[in-house]
């Protein structure tokens, strides 16, 4: 049997995460999508043979849907998450859960209403095989008490609509929950510093950005954010801790010596460098709902202490000043350590 599942928003992750519902996922069945696009909407239905829905609450109430997938933009998240779990229904949201953290909030209080945790966000590197190992080192002391962390997110090149505060919003995003979950620590304060800009961006964007942060125990980790790097997609991380360093593995490329060089091709895009983190986020999501089970994956408290992080980024970047992170407290319906693995 399986799974009836709804995707709202069917732009370029959206289109993706049909086709891995339809042709990877087992016990998945895309049965219906919607979008403000109607005609884009169109277009993803016919990979599954969905049906095209007008809007996002009538695809949430469909009795064919049994779970959602939210793929819209990130300012929309925050409504159509609550409409799921009004409606009592499993909901994976891609990152970011809310773009403002006063958003995830009213999702926590909702999700602790009904009692019952329905909501699971996109954060894929968790994963990933590389970011996995990681985790395990860590976890196991095999580098001692981490005292630092150094990390880059660069992408070739981003369009016109996508503006600074993006930058942690949308990007950054991604380390703040990585970091989080490789720590087992919360943010304290962040700082974001403006480099000599890069003359290959629009001309409204700041990039690149270092974003510093210093965590509760007092650990630091810097984030490199350089999204118009142009020679393709790289993803660094290193922490380093009292006794040992650990870097996450480049994807394995076939190391080539010849014509003048010695090494391997560079990722070019997120849809090759984490496609198996993908493949096994939307399994390990779709086999928890089959079960009838809670998500195992991140929680939207994980959703609301990036988003507070990135409240705190925005404003760093925008004053120049280090910024403080404010979490409310961790309500005991989200475990200590949540779903975190
Ligand atoms: P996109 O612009 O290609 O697609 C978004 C789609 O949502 C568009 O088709 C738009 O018409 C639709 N939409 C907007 N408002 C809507 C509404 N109210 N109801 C229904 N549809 C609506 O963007 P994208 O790159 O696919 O990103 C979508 C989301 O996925 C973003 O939150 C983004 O951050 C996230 N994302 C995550 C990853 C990842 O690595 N996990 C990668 C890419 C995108
Ligand atoms: C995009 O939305 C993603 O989530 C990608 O993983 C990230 O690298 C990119 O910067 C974001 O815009």
């Amino acid at each position: 049997m399986s799974i009836g599942i709804g995707v709202i928003g069917t732009g370029w992750i959206g289109e993706e995460h049909v086709r891995r519902l339809t042709h990877t996922v087992a016990g998945s069945e895309v049965v219906a999508v919607s979008d403000i696009d109607r005609e884009r909407a169109a277009q993803v239905a016919a990979i599954s043979g969905a049906r095209v829905i007008d809007s996002a609450e009538k695809l949430i109430d469909d009795p064919d849907v049994e779970a959602v997938v939210i793929t819209s933009w990130g300012p929309v998240h925050a409504e159509q998450v609550l409409a799921c779990v009004a409606s009592g229904k499993p909901v994976f949201c891609e990152k970011p859960l809310t773009t403002e953290a006063a958003d995830g909030l009213r999702i926590l209080g909702a999700e602790q209403e009904i009692g019952r945790r329905l909501v699971q966000v996109g954060f894929m590197r968790r994963y990933d095989e590389g970011y996995r190992e990681l985790k395990r080192l860590i976890d196991d002391g095999a580098i001692g008490t981490p005292l630092m962390a150094h990390c880059a997110h660069r992408n070739p090149t981003v369009p016109e609509s996508y503006h600074s505060d993006m930058e942690a919003q949308d990007t950054a995003v991604h380390e703040i929950d990585t970091l989080r979950w490789l720590l087992g620590d919360e943010f304290a304060s962040v700082q974001v510093l403006r480099p000599r800009s890069t003359s290959k961006r629009f001309e409204h964007l700041t990039d690149p950005q270092i974003m510093l942060f210093e965590t509760v125990s007092g650990a630091r980790v810097d984030v490199e954010v350089f999204v118009n790097c142009q020679y393709g997609y790289d993803i660094q991380c290193e922490v380093v801790g009292e006794t040992g360093a650990a870097r996450l593995p480049d994807p394995a490329r076939v190391h080539v010596r010849g014509g003048g060089g010695n090494g391997h091709a560079v990722v070019q895009d997120f849809p090759s460098r984490f496609a198996a983190a993908f493949d096994v986020e939307l399994q390990e999501w779709v086999d928890a709902v089959g079960a009838g089970a809670e998500p195992t994956g991140p929680t939207a408290w994980d959703g609301y202490a990036a988003a507070v992080v990135t409240d705190a980024a925005v404003k760093a970047l925008h004053s120049g000043r280090t910024v403080p992170v404010e979490l409310t407290e961790r309500p005991s319906f989200y475990a200590p350590e949540g779903a975190v693995r």
